[in-house]
């Protein structure tokens, strides 16, 4: 199972680079190593394992955060209704946006960041996702609020962007122009 030892720490270049395209169907390896990363967020959120492992609780991890330069993500995360998503994908793709943004009142953190990067991390409020499972078989998702929140902060990961690249540096806490907050 991966623990906090295996996630790459900002500054590591690996965080910088735009990873690559997964081939199709996915190699026992790459399966593997999708495998893993939901292991590694479903892990974190059992308070029994995630302290018996000192695992950062996360609601997804990228493959790039592992060092593993590939388009691949896992997402576990429940949104303000309890309805769950859980998806590992392959190659993910954001095919259409609202115009209309979201920012989350806490801000964002990252397994990859240790220290704290204070401010609103503008998104989309509502976004389609294109991928593909483990088999290979392509999945279409309509996502909004935290799991929209979430799948971009992972994408970011696949493309080289940290979430604190979106803070406005002169004054972080100002309210994204045309946004909800969650
Ligand atoms: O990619 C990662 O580092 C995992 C992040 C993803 C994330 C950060 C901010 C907002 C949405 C997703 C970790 O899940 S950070 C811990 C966390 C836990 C619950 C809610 C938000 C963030
Ligand atoms: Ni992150």
């Amino acid at each position: 199972m991966l623990t906090m030892d295996d996630i790459v720490r900002d500054g590591h270049p690996v965080l910088r680079k735009v990873a690559s395209e997964v081939a199709l169907p996915p190699s026992d390896e790459d399966k593997q190593i999708l495998h893993q990363l939901m292991e590694y967020v479903q892990n974190s959120q059992n308070p029994e394992i995630a302290e018996r492992y000192g695992l950062r609780p996360g609601i997804g991890l990228a493959a790039p955060q592992i060092n593993v330069s590939k388009r691949m993500i896992a997402v576990h995360v429940t949104d303000e209704s309890g309805k769950l998503y859980s998806y590992s994908l392959i190659n993910p793709r954001i095919i259409s946006h609202s115009v209309e943004k979201a920012y989350l009142i806490s801000g964002e953190g990252c397994l990859s960041v240790d220290d704290p990067h204070p401010g609103f991390v503008p998104r989309y409020a509502r976004i389609t996702v294109k991928g593909f499972d483990s088999e290979g078989k392509e999945v279409k998702i309509r996502l909004k609020g935290l799991p929209a929140i979430c799948f971009q902060h992972e994408i970011d990961h696949l493309n080289g962007i940290m979430f604190y690249d979106h803070i406005n540096t002169e004054n972080p806490m100002e309210k994204p122009e045309n946004a909800i907050a969650i």
